[in-house]
């Protein structure tokens, strides 16, 4: 019945899929890409990076998804969705709301080189011209932060998120000793980190009050907390920061629990960005309708692929809340590409993140988006415009990696 209206079998219209390959490699980090092929011969491409936890994600394809997945027509990609969300009883969670997103990603590619359209046009079109990205700054000291941000500035970015090392701690989130961007997942074993939370909020007003001072009023600041607060901390921040007119304070406290967003909310207009970690609409839904976030950060690849994204961008433009996607390095070129044809159709588009992935791994996935003026364009080559080069990533075998972990000055757990 699934695959009553496919052409017949190795037509050009044949689209039943007759193979799927989860393929792991580490050009200098782990990627996991699913690889869908048709009776055509139609190849898509999605992401399955989950960092630190990829072989889960790629067991849960080999096992779980992809004996589904043969047979089928990659052109119901709405069913398909529905079928390997509800028919797994198991809903949700990042392992599965990232195997769903790759499979659905890899049929949107399809579907976009079957029509011969980029996939920003299958979605509905151009919204922009280009779509506004921010850069990682960051600096062991306010000094060297301000400088950073100096040389985002020089390169043409127009947003810059800027991190700070903080007195005392050796290893604050965001902050890069070398010269490449900052990647926290660097041992086998959580490296175990410190964290301390009042030297950090004295040190963070006075770095944008620095930012604001070197480098004017036009540049966008942002800044990640990466949910090291409690509530009342994040709402003293963000209230502190108002000053400096960030155009986000992301993060500010772990999520799990919207009212702590309230207590934000109550206390400042410091706009707040959440959701890299969440993987439905379900996550979002109590921040998105209680108005207690500005910017929704759950993408492509955690959450879902682009069929769930639509909706959870639906969800918030309801509440005036606008996209501003997760784009980490840990995040494969897959989803860059994905993500910058959403970014350039969705009404409600914020900004992207751009954390720049390393030479070694933009050789392993061609692409065809670039960077100009701030902006970065998606490409208008069918499907979302990103490959792999399959021997080259053959020479780069998976190497286990996990991401730290932080405790406090005494020892206890904290939120990383
Ligand atoms: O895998 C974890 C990273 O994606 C995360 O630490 C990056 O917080 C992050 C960000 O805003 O890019
Ligand atoms: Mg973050």
């Amino acid at each position: 019945m699934a695959n009553s209206d496919t052409a017949p079998q190795g037509s050009v219209r044949d689209r039943r899929i007759v193979a799927a390959q989860v393929i792991v490699t580490c050009p200098g980090r782990n990627f996991v890409t699913l690889k869908v092929e048709t009776g055509a011969g139609v190849v898509g491409l999605g992401d399955a990076t989950l960092n630190g936890r990829e072989l889960a994600v790629a067991a849960y394809l080999e096992h779980h998804v992809v004996p589904n997945l043969i047979g089928r027509d990659a052109g119901r990609i709405e069913d398909l969705w529905q079928f390997l969300y509800k028919g797994a009883y198991w809903r949700r969670g990042p392992v599965t709301m990232t195997a769903i997103a790759a499979v659905d990603v890899a049929l949107w590619d399809i579907l976009g080189k079957m029509a011969g359209l980029p996939l920003y046009q299958l979605l509905g079109g151009r919204s922009r011209d280009g779509v506004l990205v921010y850069g990682h700054a960051s600096g062991r000291d306010i000094e060297e932060a301000s400088a950073d941000v100096g040389r985002f500035i020089s390169l043409g970015y127009r947003a810059v998120r800027a991190q700070c090392g903080v007195p005392g701690l050796a290893k604050p989130y965001g902050v890069t000793r070398q010269k490449n961007a900052y990647e926290p997942a660097e041992s086998e074993l959580p490296l175990e980190t410190e964290w301390s939370t009042p030297p950090y909020l004295d040190l963070v007003p006075r770095l944008f009050e620095r930012l604001r001072s070197d480098h004017g009023r036009q540049i966008e600041l942002l800044h990640d907390a990466h949910h090291r607060l409690t509530p009342i901390e994040a709402a003293r921040l963000a209230r502190d920061l108002e000053p400096y007119r960030l155009f986000w304070l992301e993060d500010a406290t772990p999520a799990e629990n919207p009212e702590g967003f309230e207590l934000i909310r109550r206390h400042s207009v410091t706009p707040l960005a959440v959701g890299e970690v969440f993987n439905a609409i379900w996550d979002c839904r109590a921040l998105l309708e209680r108005q207690l976030i500005d910017y929704i950060r759950t993408t492509i690849v955690h959450g879902g692929g682009i069929t769930h994204l639509r909706r959870i961008a639906d969800l918030a433009a309801l509440h005036r809340a606008r996209t501003g996607f997760h784009g980490a390095t840990d995040l494969s070129p897959v989803t860059m590409g994905a993500a910058l044809h959403f970014d350039t159709w969705v009404p409600n588009f914020g900004i992207q993140e751009y954390m720049q992935h390393s030479e070694q791994t933009l050789e392993v996935f061609p692409h065809d988006y670039v960077f100009r003026d701030g902006h970065l364009h998606c490409g208008e080559s069918p499907g979302h415009g990103v490959g792999l080069d399959e021997k080259l990533a053959a020479r780069f075998p998976y190497s286990p990696k996990q991401l730290p972990v932080a405790r406090l000055t005494d020892g206890t757990m904290w939120d990383w």
